[in-house]
């Protein structure tokens, strides 16, 4: 099933330089770009992306360190798109990513672990709705 997902470069992983790299092991996955843009996020912005997140301990750093610095967001479209990508992204702390992964190579902590991906068809619609409008999207 041709599918869409969302993805954020974070700002840890900006900051260092590492947009290109990690767009080039995005797409040598064979996961394609159909939309992408640098944003710099208000704090509210970040609490209303992670939302689902609210009640947990580390929403408030989480979302103070999104708002941190620029991030670049990226609708990738591909077949079975949310799996492959939250495969090739690896575990959530990358103490625990797999190797090869991006969070395994790129992140420097378990909050600063570089890439965001949608976890689920729901979740993906309402991320890419967040940030970016039909229009944006090109294919
Ligand atoms: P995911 O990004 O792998 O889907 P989630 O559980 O959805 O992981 O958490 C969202 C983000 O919140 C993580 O990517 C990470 O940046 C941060 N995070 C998750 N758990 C913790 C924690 O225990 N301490 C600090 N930050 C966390
Ligand atoms: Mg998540």
């Amino acid at each position: 099933m041709l599918q869409r997902t969302f993805c954020i470069i974070k700002p840890d992983a900006v900051e260092r330089q590492l947009v290109g790299k990690i767009l080039a092991d995005i797409q040598a996955a064979g996961l394609k770009v159909v939309a992408m843009k640098m944003i710099h996020m208000t704090k509210e912005q970040a609490q209303g992306f992670y939302a689902v997140h609210k009640e947990r301990p580390f929403f408030e750093s989480l979302t103070e360190y999104m708002a941190s610095g620029p991030v670049v967001c990226a609708v990738l479209e591909a077949e079975n798109a949310i799996t492959r990508y939250r495969e090739l992204m690896g575990a959530t702390n990358p103490a625990q990513a797999a190797e090869g992964t991006l969070r395994k190579k790129y992140a420097v902590s378990l909050e600063a672990n570089a890439v965001h991906g949608s976890d689920a068809p729901e979740t993906a619609a309402f991320e890419m709705s967040y940030f970016f409008n039909a229009l944006e999207m090109v294919g």
